[in-house]
């Protein structure tokens, strides 16, 4: 694995930390009815993501989640500005304001998706893979999904092509307690989600996925094995969303002594305890950190509420492939 240095652990403070804050604003703005339609957010998940970024090699590896998926292109490199800008619907949003929350996507930079169908992008995912290793591209892809999805068909269809085909894949759960206001407690009579991979003989194990480390040694081990052809692994992440599933849900099914317990093992603040303890950083320049996160949130917000919002006519273009589709008068014109 490569060495955790200080560096390393400034830099997940900082990502981490604008993760957070650039979805605390997306909030904001969701409230003021500049962010339309759903909106779910990361807050608490950070680690799991924060942990793989170290893992991969970002010029050939790929991932793919649901649509909990706002901090995941921004890590793989995609312009924060226009992830805010497509959240608000503009012109300027990494898919022209035309995906919105739930399907932010960056060919360019490996990021897949945004998926809002439940365990929808688990056999995908198992296809980026598989044309990583047709094309030998060296690549692997992350594949992501949350605990509600772990009980889908298409997972085991999955995991069952990817272990036969020995995929460059690694499949991960994100296991937040939660699928919508129901907790796996009420979905399966086992709670070990990891375990489902032993009935592949897939690798499969539970990751504390509050701990960026222990999210990067798993994660490090998952890929290289994919790496060199040994097929894929499935990681149980232990994790926890602090806020409710989407904007409106009133969260009737937990109790905010819950919430605060996980707070107590927040990622951000974990990877801040050691900073201090190392002494890799002073107070001031934590302040500057800081600092930099809240001046680059608001630069993302003015990006995206001075850009335009598309021009109506895209309503059609990006509909239908065929330039003389019947059914589209001004086509035809
Ligand atoms: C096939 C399908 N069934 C139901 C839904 C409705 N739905 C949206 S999110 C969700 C819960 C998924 O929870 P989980 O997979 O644990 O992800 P989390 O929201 O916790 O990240 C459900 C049932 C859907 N979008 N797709
Ligand atoms: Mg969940």
């Amino acid at each position: 694995m490569k060495e955790i240095t200080k560096e390393v652990y400034l830099k997940w403070y900082e990502d981490m930390q604008f993760w957070r804050k650039f979805e605390d604003k997306l909030a904001a703005l969701y409230i003021q009815q500049k962010v339309r339609g759903f909106l779910h957010l990361y807050n608490g998940q950070e680690a799991v993501l924060a942990g793989a970024l170290h893992a991969m090699d970002l010029s050939k590896d790929k991932m793919i989640t649901a649509y909990r998926n706002h901090p995941q292109p921004i890590g793989m490199g995609v312009d924060p500005r226009r992830v805010m800008a497509e959240l608000l619907g503009k012109a300027t949003g990494t898919s022209k304001g035309l995906g919105g929350s739930m399907h932010i996507f960056s060919k360019e930079k490996g990021f897949y998706g945004g998926h809002g169908i439940v365990g929808g992008q688990i056999p995908l995912g198992a296809g980026l893979a598989f044309a990583d290793k047709y094309f030998e591209t060296g690549g692997v892809t992350l594949t992501y999904f949350g605990d509600g999805a772990a009980r889908q068909g298409s997972l085991h269809e999955a995991f069952n092509m990817a272990m036969l085909w020995k995929l460059p894949v690694v499949f991960i759960v994100e296991n937040n307690g939660y699928a919508m206001g129901t907790s796996v407690e009420r979905t399966a009579n086992h709670t070990d989600i990891w375990k489902l991979g032993l009935g592949y003989e897939m690798p499969c194990g539970p990751v504390d996925g509050m701990n960026p480390v222990k999210v990067a040694e798993a994660m490090s081990e998952a890929i290289d094995r994919a790496r060199r052809g040994d097929g894929p692994t499935f990681l149980e992440m232990k994790t926890y969303r602090y806020r409710g599933h989407s904007m409106s849900d009133a969260q009737h099914y937990r109790t905010k002594d819950e919430v605060e317990e996980y707070r107590k093992i927040d990622p951000i603040t974990q990877v801040l305890d050691i900073i201090k303890e190392n002494k890799y950083a002073t107070d001031e320049e934590i302040e500057t950190i800081d600092a930099r996160v809240k001046d680059l949130v608001a630069e993302c917000e003015q990006f995206a509420e001075e850009s335009p919002y598309p021009d109506l006519s895209v309503m059609y273009d990006v509909v239908y492939d065929q330039e003389n589709y019947p059914f589209l008068p001004h086509k035809l014109q």
